[in-house]
């Protein structure tokens, strides 16, 4: 049977149409099963769009049970964004297959997935091939530290356009700025922008997102998908107001 791809149609769908996404990472670490009910509350009533599971370094082993229980009580979307290959859940919808393609790392561009490839074959989760990008938050951040890769300059906006390029011409199906979590400095609106002018893939953007008008800046310079954790976690009332925030930056 052909793979499917009903999750990644729809984001395509929704960048043809200029609809902008509002995800929330959920970090396993910091969500546990018990608080799925609460937390699914409050995500329909600010109509997330996605959930994003995972992290850089996961070390709770509720995973499976997480995604279960988000699976069973709420329709929004999981996907899985996986730290390493033991982050793979079959209970999830979809999974952004990740290949670090700003480092230079061969671990996390390719020999991890050699390793894992049977297992996520099996899982019969959609998978999504994701050129991800790693920019300079200001500050050490967990995926700097684990992916052993040098993150993006954030001044270096023609390093991260050719990478960008480069990964969608190697067929990669979406493209995922991240500063990572809890950075001090988000993706610089500017490389937003130069990114997104130079490939048509859905463009997500993530880490250091701690405000409506912050969302709003990326998804007018380009961003299709704004994924927000951190700050949420710090402040739940701003899953409603972001959510808000990115939706009207839709167009209408
Ligand atoms: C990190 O893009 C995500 O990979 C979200 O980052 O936790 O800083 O929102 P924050």
């Amino acid at each position: 049977m052909p793979p499917v791809y009903p999750i990644y149609e729809e984001l395509v769908r929704r960048k043809a149409t200029g609809q902008k996404s509002f995800a929330v990472l959920v970090d396993p670490d910091k969500t546990a099963p018990k608080q799925v009910a609460s937390l699914v509350e409050k995500a329909e009533k600010a109509t997330v769009d996605f959930f994003l599971v995972g992290g850089s370094l996961v070390v709770s082993t509720h995973l499976d049970e997480l995604i279960t229980q988000l699976k069973k009580t709420t329709k929004i979307p999981v996907i899985l964004f996986p730290g390493s290959p033991i982050q793979v859940s079959p209970a999830a919808d979809a999974l952004l297959y990740l290949s670090l393609i700003s480092g230079r790392n061969p671990e996390l561009l390719i020999g991890q997935h050699v390793i894992s490839a049977p297992a996520v074959k099996k899982s019969g989760l959609e998978i999504i091939p994701t050129g991800y990008m790693v920019v300079d938050g200001g500050v050490a951040t967990t995926v700097s530290y684990i992916s052993h890769a040098n993150p993006l300059p954030s001044n270096k906006n023609e390093i991260a356009v050719c990478t960008a390029m480069a990964g969608e011409m190697l067929g990669l199906k979406l493209i995922y700025l991240d500063a990572g979590s809890g950075a001090l400095n988000p993706v610089p609106a500017s490389m937003i922008k130069a990114v997104s002018e130079q490939i048509d893939v859905p463009l997500i953007v993530g880490g250091g997102i701690t405000t409506p008008q912050k969302a709003i800046e990326n998804c007018q310079n380009g961003a299709d998908l704004i994924v927000v954790g951190n700050a949420i976690e710090k402040d739940i009332d701003l899953m409603r107001s972001i959510s808000e925030a990115v939706h009207a930056a839709s167009r209408s």
